[in-house]
């Protein structure tokens, strides 16, 4: 059915009076000797991307409450886009509100080192640093399926996390 052209504007215009409701803070940091874009996408949407960043800046997105199977990489000419394959991942569930898990992953490859934090929150689990092609299941999933305690939750809502590139 064909909505009237006068209706679908209310909804557009109402929709865009609602509040953003739980955003989470993605701060990003690169210490990489060379530039590196960072590119983010989940389950629903297209790819998204940062600023081309050079070694010790840092920039920050916002990324939706109910972030879910959202993944991060940073381009660096290595991955393949939209998914990232080839590259060190970040991977995060936020599907109910105030429940956050984060794991780096390596199942799909390894192209520059990656650590994770989160910014405040209460209660949180430590971040992960994953700094090299072969850093161990504690810190990151690996190929094919391995994980041995790589998660970390943070059940607070609207909590930041904070991503180095080459920590
Ligand atoms: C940045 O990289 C250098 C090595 O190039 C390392 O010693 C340092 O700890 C890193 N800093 C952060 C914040 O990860
Ligand atoms: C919470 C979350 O996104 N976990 C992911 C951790 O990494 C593995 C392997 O890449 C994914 O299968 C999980 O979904």
């Amino acid at each position: 059915m064909q909505l009237p052209t006068f209706l679908t504007v209310g909804v557009v215009a109402l929709a865009s009076l609602m509040p953003v409701y739980a955003d989470h803070e993605l701060r990003i940091r690169n210490n990489c000797s060379f530039n590196v874009t960072p590119k983010w996408k989940d389950a629903s949407g297209g790819l998204r991307s940062g600023p081309s960043m050079a070694r010790g800046t840092v920039w920050s997105a916002w990324i939706p409450e109910y972030w879910a199977a959202g993944r991060l990489y940073g381009q660096n000419g290595a991955c393949i886009e939209p998914d990232g394959a080839r590259c060190t991942l970040l991977e995060c569930t936020f599907n109910n509100i105030g429940f956050n898990q984060c794991n780096i992953s390596r199942v799909s490859g390894f192209n520059i080192g990656m650590a994770f934090n989160w910014i405040g929150g209460s209660g949180c689990q430590g971040g992960k640093n994953c700094n090299n092609a072969n850093c161990p299941n504690t810190v990151a999933w690996l190929p094919p399926d391995s994980c041995n305690g790589c998660l970390s939750q943070c059940n607070t809502a609207r909590v930041g996390m904070e991503v180095i590139f080459c920590p």
